[in-house]
Protein backbone atom coordinates (compact mmCIF):
# COMPACT_ATOMS: atom_id res chain seq x y z
CA UNK A 1 0.00 0.00 0.00
CA UNK A 2 1.40 3.33 -0.95
CA UNK A 3 1.79 6.38 1.75
CA UNK A 4 -1.81 8.83 1.76
CA UNK A 5 1.25 11.21 0.56
CA UNK A 6 1.45 9.65 -2.51
CA UNK A 7 -2.08 9.01 -2.68
CA UNK A 8 -2.66 12.65 -2.33
CA UNK A 9 -0.21 12.95 -4.87
CA UNK A 10 -1.69 11.15 -7.56
CA UNK A 11 -5.34 12.22 -7.08
CA UNK A 12 -3.33 16.01 -7.76
CA UNK A 13 -2.60 14.43 -10.87
CA UNK A 14 -5.80 12.74 -11.82
CA UNK A 15 -7.64 15.72 -11.14
CA UNK A 16 -5.33 17.73 -13.28
CA UNK A 17 -5.50 15.66 -16.14
CA UNK A 18 -9.02 15.06 -16.25
CA UNK A 19 -9.92 19.34 -15.53
CA UNK A 20 -7.78 20.16 -18.44
CA UNK A 21 -8.51 17.37 -20.88
CA UNK A 22 -4.64 16.28 -21.59
CA UNK A 23 -2.86 12.65 -20.88
CA UNK A 24 -0.38 11.20 -18.62
CA UNK A 25 1.62 8.98 -18.21
CA UNK A 26 0.46 5.02 -16.23
CA UNK A 27 0.62 6.02 -12.65
CA UNK A 28 2.38 2.84 -11.92
CA UNK A 29 5.29 4.16 -14.34
CA UNK A 30 5.99 6.02 -11.03
CA UNK A 31 4.46 4.01 -8.51
CA UNK A 32 5.59 0.44 -9.54
CA UNK A 33 3.84 -0.97 -6.37
CA UNK A 34 0.60 0.70 -6.55
CA UNK A 35 -2.06 -1.69 -5.47
CA UNK A 36 -5.80 -2.15 -6.98
CA UNK A 37 -7.05 -0.59 -3.26
CA UNK A 38 -4.63 2.10 -3.23
CA UNK A 39 -6.76 2.84 -6.90
CA UNK A 40 -9.31 3.00 -4.81
CA UNK A 41 -8.02 5.51 -2.40
CA UNK A 42 -7.11 7.74 -4.95
CA UNK A 43 -10.81 7.26 -5.90
CA UNK A 44 -11.89 8.66 -2.06
CA UNK A 45 -9.43 11.28 -2.33
CA UNK A 46 -11.37 12.83 -5.46
CA UNK A 47 -14.56 12.07 -4.37
CA UNK A 48 -13.98 14.48 -1.19
CA UNK A 49 -12.41 17.13 -3.49
CA UNK A 50 -15.60 17.25 -6.07
CA UNK A 51 -17.85 17.03 -3.02
CA UNK A 52 -15.98 20.27 -1.53
CA UNK A 53 -16.73 21.86 -4.97
CA UNK A 54 -19.84 20.89 -4.84
CA UNK A 55 -19.84 18.01 -6.86
CA UNK A 56 -22.47 15.34 -6.04
CA UNK A 57 -22.35 11.52 -6.18
CA UNK A 58 -25.05 9.73 -7.70
CA UNK A 59 -24.05 6.48 -8.23
CA UNK A 60 -21.53 3.80 -9.65
CA UNK A 61 -20.08 2.43 -12.69
CA UNK A 62 -18.69 -1.43 -13.14
CA UNK A 63 -16.39 -1.65 -15.80
CA UNK A 64 -14.43 -4.07 -17.43
CA UNK A 65 -17.50 -7.11 -16.57
CA UNK A 66 -17.26 -8.31 -20.68
CA UNK A 67 -14.68 -10.15 -22.33
CA UNK A 68 -15.05 -8.24 -24.98
CA UNK A 69 -13.85 -4.79 -22.80
CA UNK A 70 -11.35 -7.47 -21.21
CA UNK A 71 -9.59 -8.62 -24.31
CA UNK A 72 -9.95 -4.37 -25.83
CA UNK A 73 -8.29 -3.35 -22.50
CA UNK A 74 -6.35 -6.15 -21.67
CA UNK A 75 -7.44 -6.68 -18.42
CA UNK A 76 -9.34 -9.61 -15.99
CA UNK A 77 -10.81 -8.32 -13.31
CA UNK A 78 -14.07 -5.58 -12.91
CA UNK A 79 -13.59 -2.25 -11.48
CA UNK A 80 -15.21 0.27 -9.86
CA UNK A 81 -15.96 3.94 -10.19
CA UNK A 82 -17.83 7.10 -9.44
CA UNK A 83 -20.60 8.39 -11.07
CA UNK A 84 -20.97 12.25 -10.64
CA UNK A 85 -24.24 14.45 -11.07
CA UNK A 86 -22.74 16.86 -13.91
CA UNK A 87 -21.95 14.17 -15.98
CA UNK A 88 -25.10 12.73 -16.84
CA UNK A 89 -26.51 14.01 -19.94
CA UNK A 90 -29.85 14.24 -21.85
CA UNK A 91 -31.47 11.40 -24.40
CA UNK A 92 -31.66 12.71 -27.52
CA UNK A 93 -29.63 16.18 -26.59
CA UNK A 94 -25.84 16.76 -27.96
CA UNK A 95 -23.35 15.40 -25.79
CA UNK A 96 -20.29 17.90 -25.12
CA UNK A 97 -17.00 16.10 -25.54
CA UNK A 98 -14.79 19.28 -25.88
CA UNK A 99 -12.10 19.13 -23.10
CA UNK A 100 -12.11 15.08 -23.94
CA UNK A 101 -8.98 13.41 -25.04
CA UNK A 102 -10.03 10.52 -27.31
CA UNK A 103 -13.81 10.19 -26.42
CA UNK A 104 -15.53 6.43 -26.52
CA UNK A 105 -18.43 5.17 -26.24
CA UNK A 106 -20.41 1.93 -24.97
CA UNK A 107 -23.83 0.71 -24.50
CA UNK A 108 -24.49 -0.05 -20.97
CA UNK A 109 -27.62 -1.63 -19.00
CA UNK A 110 -28.43 0.76 -16.15
CA UNK A 111 -29.64 -0.25 -12.68
CA UNK A 112 -31.85 2.42 -11.05
CA UNK A 113 -32.32 1.53 -7.30
CA UNK A 114 -35.60 2.21 -4.99
CA UNK A 115 -34.14 0.77 -1.79
CA UNK A 116 -30.97 0.86 0.16
CA UNK A 117 -28.72 -2.49 -0.76
CA UNK A 118 -26.14 -3.82 1.55
CA UNK A 119 -24.24 -6.98 2.65
CA UNK A 120 -21.40 -9.36 2.02
CA UNK A 121 -23.14 -11.20 -0.44
CA UNK A 122 -26.47 -10.50 -1.49
CA UNK A 123 -28.46 -12.14 -4.20
CA UNK A 124 -30.26 -11.68 -7.51
CA UNK A 125 -33.26 -11.45 -6.18
CA UNK A 126 -32.49 -9.27 -3.17
CA UNK A 127 -31.07 -7.35 -6.17
CA UNK A 128 -34.74 -7.22 -7.84
CA UNK A 129 -36.58 -6.10 -5.00
CA UNK A 130 -34.47 -3.29 -4.23
CA UNK A 131 -34.47 -2.02 -8.03
CA UNK A 132 -36.74 0.74 -9.47
CA UNK A 133 -35.88 -0.30 -12.71
CA UNK A 134 -33.64 -0.68 -15.15
CA UNK A 135 -32.82 1.00 -17.95
CA UNK A 136 -30.37 1.62 -21.29
CA UNK A 137 -27.57 3.53 -20.76
CA UNK A 138 -24.42 4.61 -22.81
CA UNK A 139 -21.45 6.00 -21.49
CA UNK A 140 -19.04 8.06 -22.91
CA UNK A 141 -15.17 6.86 -21.84
CA UNK A 142 -11.87 9.05 -22.16
CA UNK A 143 -8.78 7.34 -20.42
CA UNK A 144 -6.15 10.01 -19.26
CA UNK A 145 -3.46 8.21 -19.97
CA UNK A 146 -1.88 8.01 -23.50
CA UNK A 147 -3.05 5.76 -25.86
CA UNK A 148 -5.43 4.65 -23.82
CA UNK A 149 -3.30 2.11 -22.31
CA UNK A 150 -3.64 1.52 -18.71
CA UNK A 151 -3.11 -1.43 -16.19
CA UNK A 152 -6.45 -1.66 -13.11
CA UNK A 153 -4.80 0.28 -10.31
CA UNK A 154 -3.95 2.93 -12.79
CA UNK A 155 -7.36 2.89 -14.47
CA UNK A 156 -9.06 2.64 -11.04
CA UNK A 157 -7.27 6.07 -10.03
CA UNK A 158 -8.64 7.58 -12.91
CA UNK A 159 -12.22 6.74 -11.95
CA UNK A 160 -12.45 4.17 -14.51
CA UNK A 161 -12.10 5.91 -17.19
CA UNK A 162 -15.39 7.93 -16.51
CA UNK A 163 -16.63 10.56 -18.90
CA UNK A 164 -20.22 11.20 -19.12
CA UNK A 165 -23.19 9.00 -20.00
CA UNK A 166 -26.64 8.94 -20.80
CA UNK A 167 -29.65 7.61 -19.57
CA UNK A 168 -32.66 6.86 -21.63
CA UNK A 169 -34.94 4.27 -23.66
CA UNK A 170 -37.65 3.00 -21.74
CA UNK A 171 -37.91 2.01 -18.18
CA UNK A 172 -38.59 -1.46 -17.56
CA UNK A 173 -38.71 -3.43 -14.25
CA UNK A 174 -36.05 -6.22 -14.11
CA UNK A 175 -38.44 -9.11 -13.06
CA UNK A 176 -40.11 -8.67 -16.67
CA UNK A 177 -37.64 -9.36 -18.73
CA UNK A 178 -34.84 -11.84 -19.60
CA UNK A 179 -32.00 -9.45 -18.89
CA UNK A 180 -28.86 -11.89 -19.55
CA UNK A 181 -30.38 -12.12 -23.60
CA UNK A 182 -31.14 -8.17 -24.51
CA UNK A 183 -30.09 -7.99 -28.20
CA UNK A 184 -27.61 -4.42 -28.27
CA UNK A 185 -26.64 -2.50 -31.33
CA UNK A 186 -24.39 0.40 -31.35
CA UNK A 187 -24.75 2.63 -34.88
CA UNK A 188 -22.63 5.14 -35.39
CA UNK A 189 -23.85 7.82 -38.11
CA UNK A 190 -26.58 5.07 -38.99
CA UNK A 191 -23.91 1.91 -39.14
CA UNK A 192 -24.45 -0.48 -36.73
CA UNK A 193 -20.85 -1.22 -35.85
CA UNK A 194 -21.36 -3.17 -32.53
CA UNK A 195 -23.43 -5.83 -31.36
CA UNK A 196 -23.67 -8.23 -28.44
CA UNK A 197 -26.19 -9.63 -25.69
CA UNK A 198 -26.44 -7.99 -22.45
CA UNK A 199 -25.12 -11.56 -20.58
CA UNK A 200 -21.46 -10.92 -22.43
CA UNK A 201 -21.55 -8.70 -18.66
CA UNK A 202 -20.92 -11.94 -16.41
CA UNK A 203 -23.22 -14.00 -17.66
CA UNK A 204 -26.12 -11.59 -16.55
CA UNK A 205 -25.59 -8.23 -15.46
CA UNK A 206 -27.13 -8.47 -12.25
CA UNK A 207 -23.86 -10.11 -11.39
CA UNK A 208 -22.19 -6.95 -11.89
CA UNK A 209 -24.59 -5.48 -9.24
CA UNK A 210 -23.69 -8.37 -6.68
CA UNK A 211 -20.21 -7.82 -7.29
CA UNK A 212 -20.34 -3.77 -6.82
CA UNK A 213 -22.63 -4.54 -3.62
CA UNK A 214 -20.12 -6.79 -1.91
CA UNK A 215 -16.77 -4.62 -2.90
CA UNK A 216 -19.08 -1.82 -1.07
CA UNK A 217 -19.66 -3.99 2.11
CA UNK A 218 -15.49 -4.08 2.24
CA UNK A 219 -15.48 -0.78 2.72
CA UNK A 220 -17.89 -0.35 5.14
CA UNK A 221 -20.52 1.17 2.60
CA UNK A 222 -24.09 0.05 1.07
CA UNK A 223 -25.90 1.41 -2.63
CA UNK A 224 -28.48 3.74 -1.46
CA UNK A 225 -31.60 4.32 -2.83
CA UNK A 226 -31.83 6.43 -5.64
CA UNK A 227 -28.86 5.20 -6.79
CA UNK A 228 -27.99 4.68 -10.82
CA UNK A 229 -25.41 1.90 -11.90
CA UNK A 230 -23.92 0.88 -14.88
CA UNK A 231 -23.09 -2.88 -14.92
CA UNK A 232 -20.69 -2.22 -17.59
CA UNK A 233 -20.62 -2.58 -21.37
CA UNK A 234 -21.16 -5.85 -23.43
CA UNK A 235 -19.54 -4.64 -26.69
CA UNK A 236 -15.97 -3.14 -26.69
CA UNK A 237 -16.00 0.85 -26.61
CA UNK A 238 -15.84 2.58 -29.74
CA UNK A 239 -13.91 6.06 -30.43
CA UNK A 240 -16.19 9.35 -31.64
CA UNK A 241 -15.62 12.41 -32.79
CA UNK A 242 -17.10 15.87 -33.11
CA UNK A 243 -20.66 15.65 -34.89
CA UNK A 244 -20.76 11.84 -34.94
CA UNK A 245 -24.89 10.54 -34.48
CA UNK A 246 -24.91 7.25 -31.64
CA UNK A 247 -27.84 5.28 -31.43
CA UNK A 248 -27.98 2.42 -29.12
CA UNK A 249 -31.22 -0.05 -29.43
CA UNK A 250 -31.92 -2.26 -26.68
CA UNK A 251 -34.94 -4.85 -27.32
CA UNK A 252 -37.16 -4.51 -25.24
CA UNK A 253 -35.70 -1.88 -23.58
CA UNK A 254 -36.25 1.19 -26.32
CA UNK A 255 -33.18 2.96 -28.07
CA UNK A 256 -30.87 6.24 -27.12
CA UNK A 257 -29.85 8.56 -29.36
CA UNK A 258 -27.37 11.44 -29.16
CA UNK A 259 -25.07 13.10 -30.97
CA UNK A 260 -21.41 14.19 -30.05
CA UNK A 261 -20.46 17.95 -30.10
C1 LIG B 1 -12.31 1.30 -18.34
C2 LIG B 1 -13.78 1.44 -18.06
C3 LIG B 1 -14.56 0.23 -18.53
C4 LIG B 1 -16.83 -0.72 -19.06
O1 LIG B 1 -18.04 -0.54 -19.23
O2 LIG B 1 -16.29 -1.81 -19.27
C5 LIG B 1 -16.02 0.43 -18.60
C6 LIG B 1 -11.98 1.50 -19.79
O3 LIG B 1 -12.22 0.59 -20.58
O4 LIG B 1 -11.47 2.57 -20.15
O5 LIG B 1 -16.60 1.46 -18.33
MG1 LIG C 1 -18.62 1.46 -19.12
Amino acid sequence: MLEQAAITTIADIVDEAQSNGHTIAKITDAHPGMTIDDGYAVQDELLRRWQARGRELIGYKAGLTSRAKMVQMGVDVPSFGMLMRDTCDAEGGVVPTTGLIHPRVEGEIAFVMKQELSGPEVGAQDVYDATDFVQPAIEILDSRFEKFKFDLASVVADNGSSARFVLGGRPRRPQELDLSAIGIVLEINGEPVAFAASGAVLGHPVEAMRMLVSWLHTRGQSLPAGAVVLTGAATEALPIKTGDAICARFQDMGSINMRVD
